[in-house]
């Protein structure tokens, strides 16, 4: 058993040198090349980062360091009684690329269980926001408020090597994601049960046990499951998508890891990126009640139309990279496959149809690059089911699960020792003059 401290050590070296032979060898190699539709359509395809936990094949979906969402359920422990991997496990694996054992695993759960408590100041602010405020506003502004008690700041105040940057870069990484569900927990509380008292943390227990209890929902083991699956797939999705640039661009201005994830929430705050599973909930909720009892694939057609007609998009389908259904999707779908209470659930059940119907018509419409369901086609149905149903909530939960990639990755680019990002921007001028060159 070694700690999660002693695996990075063992790591990180290799990985320097594995970088520092790239520069020598191939700083001038072409791997690509940058067209005029990648400087104006959102760099899109561009090749310009390095993220070292997941990559994403736009037709298998996503493998974190090589393990498909299959391997990974097989080979990441789960809870003590439980069947689901943790989102510790998933951290220690982002994280290091080993996976750990179930000791390892147990023993980082009590370091972070530790740390969990929020200082009584940020209970205070986040306590004092209206409950009218987003609670994906309140999420980042708590973790922005968190950087109070950063290490790495105060260190690089005081004055460290870079080479030294990536250790108190880690320590508040850990402080962070042992926080989160604390944080999340005090904001769902405070806005939608704001009389009931929130359970304390349970030292013996794995994050998400944690985050489940302290949300009010601890009975409910398939929850608390579903919540640990949810939490550990939604971990990391590359390096490029909105929320993980975000926290990759703003750590490299040496930003601490909270400011940094702190703007990294708000991207995932947008409706084309992580809000869209609150969309989901909120529209297939409009087209239950539009089409009443007798759902049919025609009904569910016409509402697609409906939608697609008033220049709206469907939430929950299409992707940036993906061109296949996503694999999170289908992880998840098996998830409620499994419980005959689930598949008895209407809005479970709208969601799979809406999902044999949405491809088709969004292929007749045509303008789709990838006409198929992602992850938040149907990650709010199971959570509404379990009568989690504020669904304006969602995204927090995303939000606490995608720590886990961009945290990791923030440790990294500085072990690394990677620069401030700065690409080059042009004036369409300019660009039409570097054109006829
Ligand atoms: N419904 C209707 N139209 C869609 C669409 C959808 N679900 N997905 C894409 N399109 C349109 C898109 O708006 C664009 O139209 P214009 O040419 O008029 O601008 C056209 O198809 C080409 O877009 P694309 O190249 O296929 O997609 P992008 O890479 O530009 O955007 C998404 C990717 C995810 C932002 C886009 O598919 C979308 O808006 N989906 C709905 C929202 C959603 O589910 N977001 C969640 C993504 C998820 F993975 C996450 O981040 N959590």
């Amino acid at each position: 058993t070694k700690t999660l401290r002693e695996t990075l050590q063992e790591v990180i070296p290799a990985k320097q040198e594995q970088l520092k032979k790239l520069k020598a060898e191939h700083s001038q190699t072409v791997v690509g090349e940058v067209k005029v539709e990648n400087i104006i359509g959102g760099m899109r395809g561009l090749k310009a980062m390095l993220w070292e936990a997941s990559v994403l094949d736009p037709n298998e979906g996503i493998r974190f360091h090589g393990l498909t969402i299959p391997d990974c359920q097989k080979v990441l422990p789960p809870a003590p009684g439980g069947k689901e991997m943790t989102a510790e496990s998933m951290f220690w694996l982002l994280l290091t690329g080993r996976v750990p054992s179930p000791n390892e695993s147990s023993q980082f759960s009590a370091e972070l269980a530790e740390k969990a408590e929020l200082p009584a100041f940020v209970e205070n602010f986040v306590d004092s926001l209206p409950r009218t405020l987003h609670p994906m506003t309140q999420l980042g502004m708590g973790v922005a408020a968190l950087n109070h008690d950063s290490q790495f700041q105060a260190a690089y105040e005081r004055g460290i090597k870079k080479s030294e940057y990536w250790t108190y870069m880690l320590e508040d990484c850990l402080d962070l994601a042992a926080k989160l569900p604390a944080l999340a927990a005090r904001i769902y509380r405070n806005v939608y049960h704001p009389d009931k008292a929130i359970a304390p943390v349970d030292k013996n227990m794995d994050l998400v046990g944690n985050y489940s209890n302290m949300l009010g929902f601890g009975h409910n083991e398939s929850l608390t499951e579903y919540l640990r699956l949810y939490i550990a797939l939604h971990g990391d999705h590359e390096g490029g998508n909105a929320s993980a640039h975000t926290s990759h661009l703003v750590g490299s201005t040496l930003s601490d890891p909270y400011l940094s994830y702190s703007a990294a929430l708000f991207a995932l705050a947008g409706p084309l990126h992580g809000l869209a599973n609150q969309e989901v909930l909120r529209w297939q909720m409009a087209m239950q009640k539009e089409i009443g009892e007798s759902v049919s694939h025609e009904n569910i057609r016409d509402y697609l139309w409906k939608t697609l007609r008033s220049g709206q998009v469907v939430p929950g389908y299409g992707h940036g990279v993906l061109r296949n259904p996503d694999p999170r999707f289908i992880a998840l779908q098996e998830f409620c496959k499994a419980r005959p209470e689930l598949q008895a659930s209407s809005m479970i059940q709208l969601v799979q149809k809406t999902a044999e119907v949405a491809p088709d018509v969004l292929k007749e419409h045509g303008k789709t690059k990838n006409p198929f369901p992602n992850v938040d086609a149907t990650s709010g149905c199971v959570l509404y089911h379990y009568g989690l149903t504020e669904f304006k909530y969602y995204t927090v939960i995303f939000g606490v699960s995608r720590a886990l990639g961009a945290l990791t990755q923030l440790v990294w680019a500085r072990a690394l020792g990677l620069p401030i990002e700065r690409p080059k921007s042009y004036s369409m001028d300019a660009l039409e003059k570097l054109i006829k060159n």
